[in-house]
């Protein structure tokens, strides 16, 4: 399976940055799964670091694989959070949330002293947007949030898990994916979301990335 092999490739590179003692950003998705892995078996070889997770999946595959967890209320800044993306630019801005973690994705980033994000090459484009923007609202009040958003010319589509199930993130919200026709200023698209009443988050993640490990067919590039 190439495009695994790429993301194995990217997720692997990525424990280059860690040390001895640090405290970690533990990101979500299917690419930071060999990052985490691998850490794991550098535990055992006895590094030392501890990590807080961005979602319940992550804090299962970091028990599984033995690495120790922390929290904000022991960790104030963290070193390093490794992390995956969806969508990602030359500029280094990132459409993140395909798994439903941004909101504590986001947390993690931004306390974080270097976020690295670990993709394949086809996540890169030329401008965010080509797929939906996860937005998460606090369920009351979700059809007036979803009618703002059309305000601002998006399409919100809530995410379902299955016709009758809504999708309800880790911290008990919905999350909207939202269509927009084309992004010119992402940053301010943050902004007119991030206002609205009954927004928690969204999956633009402007400036807030460091490196970008691409996994490609022989190697692993990387953007700064
Ligand atoms: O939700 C996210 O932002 C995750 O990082 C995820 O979408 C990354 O996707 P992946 O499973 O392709 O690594």
């Amino acid at each position: 399976e190439p495009v695994e092999e790429m993301k194995k490739k990217a997720g692997e590179k990525a424990v280059e940055y860690i040390e001895d003692g640090m405290t970690l950003g533990l990101g979500s998705g299917s690419t930071v799964y060999w990052t985490i892995k691998k850490i794991g078996n550098l535990v055992q070889q006895g590094m030392n670091v501890k990590g807080i997770p961005t979602s319940l999946r992550t804090q299962r595959w970091a028990k599984e694989f033995g690495i120790p967890l922390t929290n904000f209320s022991d960790v104030e800044l963290l070193d390093v959070t490794i992390d995956g993306a969806d969508e990602f630019t030359s500029q280094l801005d990132l459409l993140k949330g395909g798994g439903g973690s941004l909101v504590r994705e986001k947390m993690v980033a931004e306390a974080s002293s270097k976020v690295i994000i670990v993709v394949d090459k086809a996540k890169k484009v030329e401008t965010l947007g080509k797929r939906p923007v996860p937005v998460e609202v606090i369920p009351f009040g979700w059809e007036r949030t979803a009618k703002k958003i059309r305000r601002i010319h998006g399409i919100p589509q809530l995410r379902k898990i299955s016709e009758s199930d809504i999708f309800i993130s880790d911290n008990g919200n919905y999350i909207f994916d939202c269509e927009f026709n084309s992004i010119t200023n992402p940053e301010y698209l943050h902004k007119q979301l991030k206002s609205m009443c009954g927004v928690v988050e969204t999956g633009l993640f402007i400036n807030m990335a460091d490196i970008i490990l691409i996994g490609e067919e022989a190697h692993v590039s990387h953007i700064r």
